[in-house]
This record gives C-alpha cells, sequence and structure tokens, in this order.
C-alpha cells in the first residue's frame, strides 16, 4: 500500500468556522454568470423590496425569494409565505443554476439529503446591514442553511448560541459559499454596513443567496 501524505488533509479552500459551519472560498465562481442571470429573473418578477421589520423600521437590505416559500416580514411579524406580499402572487420557482450550487455545496459539507424549498435574495448597497439575530422561522433546523456571496465584500458577524456571545468578524467575497449546520445553524450572525465600492459584475451591491428548507 502507496502511504498517501495528502489523504486526511482537507482541501485549502474548506474552513471550518464553528462546529457545522464550513466556509468554501471561491465555491461559486464557476457559476457566476449563471447565478447572476438567475437572480435577475427572480427579481424582475419578484422585486425586491426594503420590508418592514415587526418593530416598524424599515430593513436597509433589499428582499426577494424564489421557489415555494418566501421570507416575509411585516409589523406582524417575520415568517414564510408562498406569496409575494408585494406582487400578490406566488415567488418564482428557484433557477436550476441556484438550487444546484446550493445543493452541490451542501453535499461537500456533508449533508447529501438538502432539499431547499425557498432561497432568499438579499441585496445589500452600501450602508445596508444586518443586525443580530437568529434563523429560527424554518421548521427543522436539522437541515442546513447554505448561503452565498456575490459582488461587493463583507464583513458576517458570527457569534454563538446566546446573544452576549463574543462575535468573530469573518470576510466573505465575491463566489464563496458558506454552509450552516448542526450547533451553529442556531447562533447568532449579523452582517456589517456594506462600504462603498464598485463591483465589476454587480456595480455598488453585494448579493447573498441563502437556501433553506422552511416548511
Ligand atoms: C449562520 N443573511 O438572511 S448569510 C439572513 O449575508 C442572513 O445576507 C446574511 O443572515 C447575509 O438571515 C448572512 C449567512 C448565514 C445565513 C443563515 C445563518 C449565516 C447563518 C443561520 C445560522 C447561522
Ligand atoms: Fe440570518
Amino acid at each position: 500500500m502507496t502511504p498517501d501524505l495528502f489523504a486526511d488533509t482537507p482541501p485549502d479552500w474548506r474552513e471550518a468556522l464553528a462546529p457545522g459551519a464550513v466556509v468554501l472560498r471561491g465555491y461559486a465562481l464557476d457559476a457566476v454568470p449563471e447565478l447572476l442571470a438567475a437572480i435577475a429573473d427572480v427579481q424582475r418578477q419578484a422585486p425586491p423590496q426594503h420590508m418592514e421589520t415587526p418593530g416598524g423600521r424599515t430593513m436597509s437590505v433589499a428582499t426577494s425569494s424564489c421557489g415555494a416559500l418566501g421570507w416575509v416580514t411585516d409589523r406582524s411579524g417575520y415568517r414564510y409565505s408562498g406569496v409575494d406580499p408585494y406582487t400578490g402572487l406566488p415567488w418564482p420557482p428557484m433557477p436550476a443554476a441556484i438550487r444546484e450550487m446550493g445543493c452541490a455545496a451542501a453535499l461537500d459539507a456533508g449533508y447529501p439529503d438538502f432539499i431547499p424549498d425557498t432561497c432568499l435574495i438579499n441585496r445589500y448597497q452600501p450602508g445596508a446591514r444586518m443586525g443580530l439575530h437568529q434563523d429560527r422561522n424554518e421548521r427543522d433546523f436539522t437541515a442546513p442553511i447554505v448561503s452565498i456571496s456575490l459582488g461587493l465584500p463583507t464583513a458576517f458577524l458570527f457569534g454563538g448560541a446566546q446573544r452576549g456571545d463574543r462575535t468573530q468578524r469573518i470576510p466573505l467575497a465575491h463566489g464563496d459559499v458558506v454552509v450552516w449546520g448542526g450547533p451553529s445553524r442556531l447562533f447568532f450572525h449579523g452582517v456589517a454596513p456594506l462600504k462603498p465600492g464598485q463591483h465589476p459584475l454587480t456595480g455598488e451591491a453585494r448579493y447573498n443567496l441563502t437556501l433553506r428548507r422552511a416548511g
């Protein structure tokens, strides 16, 4: 038998962030044209909106969704809905390019059975941010969440199971994919304000796609 010195060495594009959380650096780069076309197609049918939080504030991030369900917020709370409150129509179907990227990343991170039923599309323009929160509107926390970052870079704030736990700042760049499962699935997290800049493919914007099993 030939000893393989590298057999147990993880590839250098795979970084463990916390138990269950894996960053796949540059994982989506080859699929960027298809992913950006898919985002444009969804946003044409479900225009991004600055939704209102239950506390009455307007989100700085503009959101839309695709798939059987979409994440919505208004004065009555955060939840998933089968209907886009802006158009009154069902959400557009999830484009194959988005679903395939999400499933491939989940498989590579150890979740072969991930079947997403929604993808939330977050658009950040300079100054837009997301405060520290947990994602707990989904029914089944054993399914991971896959996030794909495109366009301008940002700092992702990643805490722990308690709101007061210290946060680490994780840079997320164009093409990075993160899979959040296991204990990290319910960790507090947020996004620092987007710094002004121009990205050659997205202009003054960062897009984040989060694929989830919500229903
Ligand atoms: C860690 N979005 O939409 S993606 C969100 O960049 C959200 O737009 C951020 O947080 C964004 O809810 C972060 C990364 C992410 C998504 C869900 C998570 C990280 C997570 C759920 C649990 C732990
Ligand atoms: Fe979140």
